[in-house]
């Protein structure tokens, strides 16, 4: 159970990190099922709508960035995400019993080079009618400091947000340059396999390279309120739908509770992910078909 001093240091810092929260079973069918992926992704040659491909992938030895939505590949992910353990902590930091899945992805960084994400703002991709929102990131296998783990500044959900764009067109990335950047207050969130990481929809955060000989990977769940409804013109699960595919496909996504119709309105910064960038089709394509500057990888 979630104790007072977490919900506290969540609303502080818009980021909080708990030990060993699934079920060794939960984490061990997790691993499992995500093994299987993989192995499955060497049949193909191309990222598609499953799967975004690293350079180097190949049918004998599988490279990815992403498993893209994969609760929609296996029920276990919908399991998880609806589960007690789930559940019991994020129920009380989103503040409501009525929660929505955003949307879901399984990051992997490959050893050796896996793909830095750069800082950014979940909220700059897909800004809602309120913020109560959050990403949980479970990790699959430890997380050290050498394997590319999450970084988060705290405090910066309660800043501005800070501008994603290059030459006018949105690249999913803050400018390392920007003065109200501060990385050296960020923390590192490692550990093991089974506990996982929580931030808030505007917390800044993003993680560097793989450098070590064993994979990352940290399964993301983004979910939120069922009254926070996606801006029209953001770069969401329900962009481009008609109002009866938006409709059923909120409902689909309840993870607890019910879809309202009310949409509750609360006063957030809010700047739009516009100009599209021509890749928009993951963060990695965003950033790097946007142009964004690397805080990560020097020249
Ligand atoms: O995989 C990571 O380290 C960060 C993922 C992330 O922030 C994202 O996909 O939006």
């Amino acid at each position: 159970m979630i104790t007072e001093a977490e919900i506290d240091q969540y609303h502080r810092d818009g980021v909080l990190f708990v030990d060993n929260a699934l079920t060794n079973e939960q984490l061990q069918e997790l691993q499992s099922v995500t093994a299987n992926l993989i192995e499955k992704s060497g049949r193909i040659t191309q990222s598609n709508d499953q799967y975004d491909l690293d350079a180097g992938h190949s049918a004998t030895r599988p490279r990815l960035t992403r498993i893209k939505l994969p609760h929609l590949l296996d029920p276990i992910f919908w399991q998880i995400v609806r589960s007690k353990q789930v559940l019991d902590l994020i129920k009380p930091l989103i503040n409501s019993e009525d929660i929505r899945l955003h949307t879901s992805k399984l990051n992997t960084k490959e050893p050796q080079g896996g793909q830095a994400v750069e800082w950014h703002q979940d909220w700059a991709f897909y800004p809602h009618t309120n913020d109560d929102m959050l990403a949980i990131g479970i990790l699959l296998e430890d997380v050290t400091e050498d394997n590319g783990p999450l970084l988060a500044i705290p405090g910066t959900h309660r800043g501005p947000i800070l501008d994603h764009s290059k030459d006018g067109i949105f690249c999913g990335a803050i400018d390392p340059q920007d003065p109200l950047f501060t990385p050296e207050k960020a923390l590192t969130l490692t550990g093991r396999a089974g506990s996982l990481s929580i931030h808030h929809v505007r917390t800044l955060h993003g993680s560097a390279p793989n450098l070590s000989d064993r994979a990352r990977k940290i399964l993301f769940f983004e979910c939120g309120a069922a009254d926070a409804w996606p801006i029209n013109g953001n770069s969401s699960t329900y962009t481009g739908m008609s109002q009866e595919a938006l409709w059923l496909k909120m409902q689909d996504n309840i993870i607890c509770g019910q879809q309202t119709r009310q949409a509750r309105l609360k006063d957030t910064p809010v700047l739009m992910p516009l100009a599209p960038p021509p890749d928009p089709t993951s963060i990695f394509k965003v950033q790097q078909s946007g142009g964004a500057v690397s805080a990560f990888i020097k020249d």
